[in-house]
């Protein structure tokens, strides 16, 4: 069987060289300001934001471009509540010993503990889940490729999204994940990748002095 051609003109921007560097200059600017939140305000924020913000997300690059993920977003105070409590009872068991002294150790300076009352306050919870693999027509199982890289990219564009738009996020792993994929009663194929919890900081939010590494230390050129 012949495939139909179907390529399409690409619409480029052109940017000159000066303006190249100052946009990317500001970008930076912009982007170090982003930190990860866990002081949230109760304050409302319109639905239709957040699908601004996952269809962002979605247009990240996939392998073979399968999409292989599913936003779960979840402002239900019920159904928060049980987020809370299902990740609540497995966090308590990691600060109780499922997690080694040096991961404790290290975690220190962010002033953790198993409480995430943020589960319930923050208005939005985006859950991310990969898809494994899909169903097909005859409910034969399809392939996915490069699930985690796919589905880590969209999640970076989701953080960038949430940012752009002028709220607060945390990327949230409580571990095991998969109480995720039964509260919200996703089918076999997807599988609980982050917990993103989504809105405004509190007005006196704050969050630990942090610094980040020099460029000659994340970078090499040759
Ligand atoms: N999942 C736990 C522990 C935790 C682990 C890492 I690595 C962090 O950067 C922060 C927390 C929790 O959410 O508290």
């Amino acid at each position: 069987m012949e495939r139909e051609s179907a390529f399409i003109p690409f619409e480029y921007d052109a940017v000159d060289q000066n303006e190249m560097l100052q946009r990317a200059t500001d970008f930076n600017d912009h982007m170090q300001k982003r930190r990860s939140l866990r002081m949230f305000s109760d304050r409302a924020v319109k639905r239709e934001v957040i699908e601004q913000i996952i269809l962002t997300a979605s247009s990240a690059p996939s392998g073979a471009h399968k999409q292989p993920w599913t936003f779960c977003a979840v402002g239900d105070p019920n159904i928060k509540k049980k987020i809370r409590a299902a990740a609540e009872e497995e966090e308590y068991e990691n600060y109780h010993g499922r997690m080694s002294d040096e991961w404790l150790k290290d975690l220190e300076v962010f002033e953790t503990d198993w409480k995430k009352e943020f589960l319930e306050i923050a208005p939005w919870l985006i859950v991310v889940f990969k898809k494994a693999f899909e169903f097909g027509e005859e409910k034969e199982k399809k392939k996915n490729y490069y699930v985690n890289e796919s589905v880590g990219i969209a999640t970076g564009f989701l953080l960038t999204a949430i940012h752009q738009a002028g709220l607060v996020s945390l990327t949230h792993t409580p571990s095991p994940m998969n109480f995720l994929q039964k509260v919200l009663e996703r089918p076999e194929n997807e599988r609980p990748f982050l917990l993103i919890p989504v809105g405004y900081p509190t007005e006196d939010a704050e969050v630990p002095k942090l610094s980040r590494k020099e460029l000659n230390e994340i970078s090499v050129f040759y």
